[in-house]
């Protein structure tokens, strides 16, 4: 083929397979089927691999992800993107309405579904899309394009050359969080535990494979500039930028006009929530007219021409059909609701936990009440009440237990305290949670060694102590022969074992379980005493003598180390080759920056200020926002302020953007 031909083939391609994934991703309207498309997909990947003149950032072949990024770039808005004012009930809803009206401003609004994901910004030139945003902190947000990119309802290139800007939610549909949990509880990985945290952290990963395998998807909602188009009203805004091809939940969305319509629109909504494929966590509910939107303009944070209701957290009522008790690795016991299975905001709830002995006594439960579950937090199960109402006669009173349900051991309470521990530390309960905290995630981080097959491994006597799991490789014949396990499962396993001796000594702190210490205090910890004989030769002093470490940690810290049996684990860990010293990041070093006082004003041209500074700060510069005498440097950049001057008046060192610009090339 010529080359004219191949770059005519290549653009009709693209158009084919943009067309196809509009009326997919988009109408929800298939016309190809997945064989023709995955042919025109390939057929135009080999054409542009064999002919990179005719490649472009835009093609749709740049969608599969891959794309792998070292940090993300801060990136200013230029119209901030505010977020909503909450409100909590139809009273304050009808209190919105009264204000719009008056301001003498007709009550006429677009109501729309409020996603639960996060806000994204996207940016096009010429009908293509060059950058996508998240909000922040609303003025200074973060470049996901390389995410956004493979998210397929975002149109790579728009039905029309323009240049504009987009704002909507990126959200992760709620089926595609079940799948995504079923398989992530398979390997042991901890659950995702909502739509939001979920798409969130897809959206934060530096390398994109990760966004495209998360199928997320989008909801486009707001145009900042209509004025450039001559647009009027919210609802003319929202059909442009479905006309342009972005996905607009135009089911949803509801022009009304006045309170009774809104609350009609709440109504129905509320009875649809549960079986939409997304989550919603409530309406939002805008002027429609552009013109009064102005009129009405914004406080520091917020539009005042727009509320967002939220629905209230979602209650289910199910049976407390008992409540049984573990122990904690420092021997703490827990008293937990076993309840008939319900799903609350799309998960399955069982159990729930009821914290000590006082809680269930003032919240008055019994067994076999029924009670009412909601999400703290939308996220951990909470029992908010019985029903006593339901009571029938034949519920059961809840007695706290007196002995450990696991080794028979008499519980103490100490005193002044809520809790009820198990004083015997070789019960096996807390030893099997004590090997659990040592292979998590935040501390010694073996995969592979989750909860269950711990307590396997405990039971069938292969791991008894921490020590053990170094020799589990003894073992090989006997694992693979264990149900459920194969050569390649129990080689990755052994693998993770070693790789584990290789840690920075906090996670071997974090994972000893000393009471009280938590992975922050374990990392502090860390970098102060830099390896593990620091800490065995430390006094109680010198514990003591750290900020954000009081009397009760340094106990604990000098008793820990100072006590024969932890002594003797720790040297049976060095000799098995396990890792006792602090490898943290290296902090970086550089002569012109480190150690120093920087000031940045006017624009640089090839980094905005935000970065800069973050940039400076990783190096070990410090940035503030006024030039006085302690200050080192100030950088200056296109139409600097008054900072300039000063900088001069007291003949402080001036960089200018080429300098600037050199250093950080260079770096
Ligand atoms: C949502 C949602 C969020 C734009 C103007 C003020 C806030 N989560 O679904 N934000 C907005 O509007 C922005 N609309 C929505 N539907």
């Amino acid at each position: 083929m010529e080359k004219v031909e191949i770059e005519k083939r290549i653009l009709y391609l693209r158009k084919i397979i943009n067309d196809a994934n509009y009326e997919y991703y988009v109408l929800d309207n298939p016309t190809l089927t997945d064989q023709e498309f995955d042919k025109y997909l390939r057929e135009l990947e080999v054409l542009e691999e064999e002919n990179p003149e005719f490649d472009s950032p835009f093609s749709p072949t740049k969608r599969v992800g891959g794309e792998v990024i070292d940090r993300f770039k801060k990136v200013r808005h230029k119209i901030p993107m505010l977020s909503l004012p909450d409100v909590f009930s139809l009273e304050e809803i009808h209190d919105f309405n009264t204000r719009i009206m008056k301001e003498n401003v007709e009550p006429t609004y677009v109501c729309e579904y409020k996603i639960d994901g996060l806000s994204v910004s996207l940016h096009y030139e010429k009908g293509n899309l060059i950058f996508a945003a998240t909000r922040g902190d609303g003025v200074v947000g973060e470049d996901i394009t390389h995410n956004v990119r493979t998210i397929k309802s975002v149109p790579l290139t728009l039905k029309e050359p323009i240049d504009i800007e987009v704002r909507g939610e990126i959200y992760m549909p709620k089926k595609v969080l079940e799948e995504l949990n079923e398989k992530r509880k398979e390997k042991n990985l901890p659950l995702l535990q909502n739509v939001r945290n979920a798409a969130a952290g897809s959206i934060r990963q530096l390398d994109s494979k990760i966004a495209a395998e998360r199928k997320l998807d989008t909801w486009i909602y707001h145009l900042p500039n209509p004025e450039d188009y001559g647009i009027e009203t919210h609802e003319d805004a929202l059909k442009f930028m479905k006309d342009l091809g972005f996905k607009v939940n135009e089911k949803a969305n509801r022009v009304v006009t006045g309170i009774a319509e809104i609350e009609e629109y709440v109504k129905e909504t509320s009875l649809k929530r549960s079986e939409l494929p997304y989550e919603i966590d409530g309406i939002v509910i805008k002027v429609n007219r552009l013109a009064s939107q102005k009129a009405l303009g914004f406080t520091s944070k917020y539009p005042k021409w727009a509320v967002a209701y939220k629905f209230p957290a979602e209650e289910v009522l199910t049976r407390l059909t008992d409540i049984v008790f573990t122990v904690g690795r420092t021997g703490r016991i827990t008293p937990n609701a076993v309840l008939e299975p319900v799903i609350v905001m799309g998960s399955t709830v069982k159990r729930a936990t009821l914290h000590n002995e006082d809680y269930v006594l003032m919240k008055d439960l019994k067994i076999g009440d029924i009670v009412s579950i909601r999400k703290a937090g939308d996220v951990i199960p909470e029992v908010v009440e019985a029903k006593l109402e339901r009571r029938d006669g034949s519920e059961k009173e809840f007695v706290m237990i007196k002995n450990c349900p696991i080794c028979g051991s008499i519980l103490e309470k100490k005193k002044d305290q809520v809790d009820h521990y198990c004083m015997n530390k070789s019960c096996p309960a807390r030893k099997v949670e004590g090997l659990i905290h040592y292979c998590s995630r935040k501390a010694m981080n073996i995969e592979g060694l989750g909860d269950e097959i711990i307590e396997d491994f405990f039971n069938l006597g292969f791991v008894k102590t921490i020590v053990d799991i170094y020799s589990l490789k003894e073992h090989k014949k006997d694992l693979i022969e264990l149900e459920g396990y194969g050569t390649k499962s129990v080689d990755n396993l052994l693998l993770a074992i070693e790789d584990s001796k290789l840690n920075s000594v906090e996670r071997l702190l974090f994972g000893l379980g000393i009471e009280g210490i938590g992975d922050k205090t374990a990392l502090l910890l860390a970098k102060i005493f830099k390896n593990i004989d620091g800490f065995l030769n430390a006094s109680y002093d010198d514990f003591q003598n750290i900020r954000d470490i009081g009397p009760t940690l340094a106990e604990n810290l000098y008793e820990y180390f100072h006590h024969v049996d932890n002594i003797g684990l720790i040297e049976e860990l060095k000799n098995l080759g396990i890792n006792m010293n602090y490898l943290g990041e290296p902090e970086k070093h550089h002569d012109l920056i480190s150690n120093r006082r920087f000031v940045l004003t006017g624009t640089l041209s090839f980094m905005d200020r935000e970065e800069l500074s973050a940039l400076l700060e990783s190096y070990g510069g410090m940035t503030s926002s006024s030039v006085s005498k302690k200050t080192d440097v100030v950088i200056v950049g296109d139409k600097p302020g008054s900072k300039y001057e000063k900088a001069q008046e007291l003949h402080i060192e001036i960089w200018d953007e080429e300098k600037i610009k050199g250093i950080v090339d260079a770096l």
